[in-house]
């Protein structure tokens, strides 16, 4: 027979305080699903698989976590989708597809709008991005903003070389699900085209696209550099932070103290990410070069010149925006 409380007797225990820790205690093991399309070892996998276990000891087993990498729950796109619903509970990503879902974020998604990897870890450490994980849980997204993880400098791969602007003239380059990137792409001189990340290894293969973009150890570990790509050019227009969020749908079940202590990890996490990550880009552009790829080193203002009216039209709204993340030095 399920436990069921009479009437009277619940009246009894709700007056007494009870029936919230008696629920609780009957109902509060959970197991969170994250999801990641990177493979197991990846930096980002491994914070968050870490995160996991400190929030299992720290709660006594109530809280598990289990971590699906690979892109079994499928693409970011959907990942979000589903993250929003309450059927997948964390969601590591890369912040480029959360701009459509939740525009502010776009600002950090523009090209070319942190000098460099530096600048763009004090501005997601510091206020701004507090203020930023802040807009996202505030936002009607239903998702809540955990923190932050690196992911170096984004890079063009290609047959040929890309020097200057004009040699992507009528190359089709993958680029992330945001219009934001294909803009990016066709003010840089090529033609943008947007595709899920587990679909680029064949686009490239089959020549769908000639080339693509991203980190060193995204352009390994996908293995897109056995795809045809041969050249990797240091254009470094995108220096997208990645972000894992929590679905909202479970975040209203958590008490203040696992809250508490969700928010606690997750600051570990992101510094814990932030140091793999730095060994991890060393030890895949090594691994990249013993595999034949070249490294093109390039003066890149050109790109950013030709990008300003992408800058301009995402971030008109956001211009106040834009001159704090400047001024973080
Ligand atoms: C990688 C990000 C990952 C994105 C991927 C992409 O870590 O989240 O899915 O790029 O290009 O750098 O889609």
């Amino acid at each position: 027979m399920p436990f069921t409380l009479s009437k009277s007797v619940r009246a009894l225990v709700a007056s007494a305080g009870l029936v919230a820790p008696l629920l609780a205690g009957a109902q509060s093991t959970m197991t969170l699903k994250a999801a990641d399309v990177h493979p197991p070892g990846y930096p980002n996998v491994v914070a968050i698989e870490s995160l996991g276990r400190k929030l299992e000891a720290a709660t006594q087993g109530r809280i598990k976590l289990q971590m699906f990498p690979g892109g079994v729950l499928g693409a970011e796109k959907e990942v979000v989708e589903q993250t929003q619903l309450g059927a997948i509970q964390i969601a590591r990503i890369s912040l480029g597809v959360l701009g459509p879902v939740v525009p502010e974020v776009n600002v950090f998604n523009m090209p070319f709008v942190f000098r460099d990897e530096a600048h763009m870890r004090q501005v997601i450490d510091g206020p701004i991005g507090d203020e930023l994980l802040e807009k996202i849980s505030n936002s009607p997204a239903k998702l809540i903003g955990l923190g932050w993880m690196d992911s170096g400098t984004r890079n063009l791969y290609t047959k040929k070389p890309v020097r200057k602007p004009e040699d992507l003239k009528g190359q089709k380059i993958r680029m992330m699900g945001n219009p934001l990137f294909v803009d990016t792409m066709n003010a840089m001189g090529g033609n943008g085209i947007s595709l899920g990340h587990t679909e680029v290894y064949s686009a490239l293969q089959t020549g769908v696209i000639d080339g693509a973009e991203n980190n060193p150890p995204t352009f390994f570990t996908s293995n897109q550099y056995q795809a045809g790509p041969k050249y990797y050019t240091l254009t470094k227009h995108l220096i997208i932070p990645e972000i894992f969020v929590m679905s909202k749908v479970v975040w209203d079940k958590l008490s203040p103290e696992e809250r508490t202590l969700v928010r606690k990890f997750s600051r570990e996490a992101q510094m814990e990410q932030r140091a793999l990550w730095d060994k991890s880009v060393a030890e895949y552009t090594g691994k990249l070069k013993a595999a034949g790829i070249e490294f093109v080193e390039i003066d890149n203002k050109p790109f950013y010149d030709l990008t300003a009216p992408v800058r301009a039209k995402y971030g008109a709204n956001y211009t106040e925006l834009m001159k704090r993340i400047a001024e973080v030095r």
